[in-house]
């Protein structure tokens, strides 16, 4: 089992359907820590460099403005940013989050459960997760300081709630 750290952003329909506490419900289940946390109102050059493997996309411009909450404006434009870290902590909150087609993610995942597809095609599927560790490592150096993220946490003693 491998240790390790992953992005998650609760993006702006997440935020602007009260979803928040529900997502991170969910996302407890994992029983990971969160090692980062802050709210961020995401400039276009961070969207576009956190997407930069979509530039080609047709929905790219869609999608820098979904995330960058400009399709809902005021005050839903921006999103909550978490670093979590765990055992095997990508894969296990992949499937937490679900599938990127939220049509198509599991129905108790976040996604299948909080998602849908907009009349423009983009995916509204509440959550981003890193895809792979490397990809992880690569988005939490864009969105976090090195001081902002917590360091000592590993080994986490069993969640014990008393
Ligand atoms: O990592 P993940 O978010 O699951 O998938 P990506 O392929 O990186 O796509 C990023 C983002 O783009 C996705 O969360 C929704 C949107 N998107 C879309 O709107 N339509 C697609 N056909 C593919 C992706």
């Amino acid at each position: 089992m491998e240790i390790e750290q992953l992005l998650i952003l609760v993006k702006p329909d997440g935020i602007k359907k009260s979803l928040t506490g529900n997502i991170l419900t969910k996302l407890s289940e994992s029983r990971m820590v969160i090692i980062g946390a802050k709210i961020v109102k995401v400039s276009r050059d961070l969207a576009e460099a956190h997407y930069c493997h979509l530039k080609d996309k047709l929905f790219f411009n869609e999608l820098l403005d979904y995330i960058r909450g400009k399709i809902y404006g005021e005050p839903w434009d921006r999103v909550l940013a978490f670093v979590y870290q765990g055992e095997d902590a990508v894969s296990r909150m992949r499937k937490i989050a679900g599938a990127t087609n939220p049509e198509e993610a599991d129905h108790v995942s976040i996604r299948g459960s909080y998602g849908r597809i907009t009349t423009k095609g983009v995916y509204e599927n509440v959550i981003h997760c890193s895809s792979d560790p490397s990809e992880a490592a690569r988005e939490i150096k864009l969105w976090f300081k090195p001081e902002e993220i917590v360091k000592e946490i590993y080994p986490v003693k069993k969640i014990v709630v008393e």
